[in-house]
């Protein structure tokens, strides 16, 4: 059984988990697939690296215990410094995991096996899934995970997370292991003049009392090979007498050490993991030709790349605009006979103005808007969006975008938390976590200049109902601009308060993978499409039906005395100068708590709130009033002006810092007014006003 009710379950018995299992693993191995299937929670899973970047616990019961399951961000190596990766170093020395499942891919043994040699050295209790069993086979692998237990020492389960294969069995051998029922891992990876300088510093730490193993802290052997490293930092906590006496000698090993020591640490650590992975793999038969690689060729061209990118976004954009409108006009007449029926109703029961009103035209009316209006284009954008995604495609942007990040300062991986940003912005604020220094602070504070799933249902669905097939093209243009802007802001701060160089990084390509079509739909559906919806009802209701207080009240002096009258009015000149009017710039500013309500507080905004039952659509009065180049402006302006209230917290969360908040709210603002006024005067010019 699975969490949240066994969650739930154990809290209520009083009785804490009795094991904590740690799932660990280079990224895009599948320990998120692995978690959400035991724990039924829904970790992020995509087909690229880098998408869990903080710690996830679940629950699940095994027998009469409960097992804590915690699902690690990612990451290549356990002595980097990128927060995501610390994240997973702690809990792994922290000894609070009973058991690590340490993960590799079964069709990339010999990389991934690196890290888990690392494991062994930082954990006592670790168990080797190999994972993606299902893929080695299909390409005619053949793994033999006994011999890879007998090499490594450890109890070995071949796996298939995203199709449950193995995990009944990786579950009992986990549970076995966290009780301690297994002699510690072998650790002897090295050749033997680096295992003697591991031996003496081993002596050393045991000659100063340092008790090895779990309960009480790392392994001498982990402490050794931070001391062989000539990092001391692991001894902060000793006495200083200690302490010093410890760095003394290691430094005296070090120096006694015939050759480059750190670089035959990495070397020899990654040599046996060759070898083990040599010894265990076996491949019949001719080589398949490697589809991934063919593709890749095109892909990654360095020609060829940019107009394969530009396709890919013309198509999801064309497929997604030509299928949404029959769904959309559905759920439109649905909502407007819906309207139409609650006010007859209202009306045969004599509900008073100030119950009905807001009932049918606040929250019937706006939240129909929301759903009728954005549903079908967003379903579909992003079921396209996440097959492309399961595909392998998204971290080719990545790559592809390297060249052109680094030219304005940051990097390509800068692009895969863009890529978040596009579902919402606050993971893919967060995901910023992936980069380090300077390059971490730009993503965060560029990230809403990405158009969140919010701002892309309303965006996609106004561009159809303003510019038709040529919408299409509007579209493409604006999530250029978006580019544009987070490329040009990136240049920005690089050059003037986020100066000076950032580490540099390694990306890898996943292979290609066929798109699981049904659980990518159910996931998509259930995660972001959602996800809106809920948030329509939750944020979203109560906001609208706040907005129409504020619209309607006092009552009997006109629209121009409400509240919101009097916003309107007082917003009007700054309207005027983009190309807007005040009833617009009220709108978005209403639409700070939650981007989608947008079109609800529209329709209020102009004054629609008095009559709606009789119903008419936001759309149509939007099509009777604007001008393209209105609607044109307001795209525009709404993609770029602001991130959501929610996203403004994360921003501060994650920098702790007023100013790079600050900066995250105003970059958009300001490439807002900028790009709108001159949108708006190009447009005048040639003749569009
Ligand atoms: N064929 C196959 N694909 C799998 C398997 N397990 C996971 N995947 C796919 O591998 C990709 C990565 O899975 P995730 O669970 O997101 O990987 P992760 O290790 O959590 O990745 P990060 O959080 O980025 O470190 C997804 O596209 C999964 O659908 C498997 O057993 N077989
Ligand atoms: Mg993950």
């Amino acid at each position: 059984m699975r969490d949240p009710q066994v969650r739930e379950e154990a809290h209520a018995s009083g009785r804490r988990h009795s094991l904590s299992i740690a799932l660990a693993g280079n990224p895009n191995i599948g320990k998120s697939t692995l978690f959400n299937e035991l724990t039924g929670l829904r970790q992020y899973v995509g087909n690229w690296p880098g998408k869990t970047v903080a710690r996830a616990e679940g629950f699940r019961r095994y027998r009469n215990e409960y097992l804590r399951l915690v699902d690690l961000p990612g990451t290549y190596s356990l002595l980097s410094t990128s927060q995501d990766e610390v994240i997973a170093r702690e809990y792994l020395l922290s000894g609070e995991a009973d058991a690590v499942i340490a993960m590799v891919d079964a069709t990339n043994l010999e990389r991934t096996l690196y890290f888990v040699l690392q494991c062994l050295e930082i954990h006592d209790r670790v168990l080797v899934a190999v994972n993606m069993i299902d893929a080695a086979e299909q390409g005619g692998l053949i793994i033999d995970t006994a011999g890879l237990s007998r090499l490594l020492g450890v109890p070995v389960v071949a796996t298939a997370a995203a199709r449950r294969r193995g995990l009944d069995e990786l579950v009992l051998r986990a549970v076995d292991l966290a009780r301690g029922h297994h002699p510690p891992p072998r650790r002897d990876f090295y050749g033997p003049a680096v295992e003697e300088a591991f031996r003496r510093v081993e002596r050393a730490l045991a000659a100063c009392g340092l008790p090895d193993g779990a309960a009480e802290g790392p392994p001498r052997r982990w402490l050794a090979g931070q001391l062989l490293r000539g990092n001391t930092e692991a001894l902060d906590e000793l006495d200083p007498a200690r302490r010093e006496e410890l760095k003394r000698e290691s430094a005296l090993i070090r120096a006694a050490y015939q050759g480059d020591l750190d670089t035959d640490l990495a070397w020899e650590r990654y040599a046996f993991a060759q070898r083990v992975a040599r010894k265990v793999v076996r491949k019949p038969g001719r080589e398949a030709p490697d589809l991934t690689q063919r593709v890749d060729e095109i892909v990654t061209h360095r020609w060829f790349s940019f107009p394969v990118m530009l396709a890919a976004l013309g198509a999801i954009l064309s497929i997604t605009m030509f299928g949404a409108e029959p769904l959309s006009e559905a759920l439109e007449a649905f909502f407007v006979w819906f309207a139409g029926a609650a006010a007859a109703f209202m009306l045969t029961v004599n509900a008073p103005y100030w119950i009905s009103g807001p009932l049918v035209e606040g929250l019937i009316v706006g939240v129909g808007t929301v759903i009728a209006v954005m549903l079908p284009t967003m379903a579909i954008f992003f079921i396209l969006f996440a097959l492309l995604e399961d595909s392998g495609f998204i971290p080719r942007i990545a790559f592809n975008m390297d060249r052109p990040m680094q030219a304005v300062g940051s990097q390509g991986k800068h692009c895969l938390t863009c890529m978040m940003g596009y579902g919402c912005n606050i993971p893919g604020v967060m995901s910023a976590r992936i980069l380090e220094g300077n390059h971490r602070l730009m993503a965060v504070i560029t990230n809403s200049l990405i158009p969140c799933n919010g701002r892309i249902g309303i965006i996609l669905p106004l561009s159809i109902l303003f510019f038709g097939v040529a919408g299409i093209l509007v579209v493409g243009a604006l999530f250029l601009i978006s580019m544009g802007t987070v490329m040009a802001s990136t240049l920005l701060l690089s050059r003037t308060v986020l100066k000076g160089r950032s580490p540099s990084f390694a990306m890898e390509l996943p292979p290609y993978r066929k798109p699981q079509f049904g659980r990518v739909v159910m996931r998509t559906l259930r995660e972001r499409v959602l996800h809106v919806l809920v948030r329509a009802a939750s944020v979203a209701a109560p906001i609208t039906v706040l907005i129409w207080f504020m619209s309607n009240y006092p009552a009997g002096g006109g629209f121009e005395h409400t509240l919101t009258g009097r916003m309107s009015a007082g917003l009007e000149p700054a309207g005027r100068f983009l190309g807007l009017d005040g009833g617009i710039l009220t709108a978005i500013l209403f639409a700070f708590p939650a981007k989608e309500i947008v079109i609800g507080s529209l329709a209020i905004t102009n004054g629609l709130a008095a009559d709606l039952s009789g119903s008419v659509l936001i759309e149509e009065v939007l099509a009777a009033n604007w001008s393209t180049l209105t609607a044109f402006n307001f795209l525009l302006f709404y993609m770029l002006c602001m991130p959501c209230a929610y996203t403004g917290v994360m921003i501060y969360r994650e920098t702790r810092s007023a100013r790079w908040t600050a900066w995250a709210m105003l970059l958009p603002l300001s490439w807002a007014v900028l790009l709108t006024f001159i949108a708006h005067r190009l447009g005048i010019l040639l003749g569009l006003g």
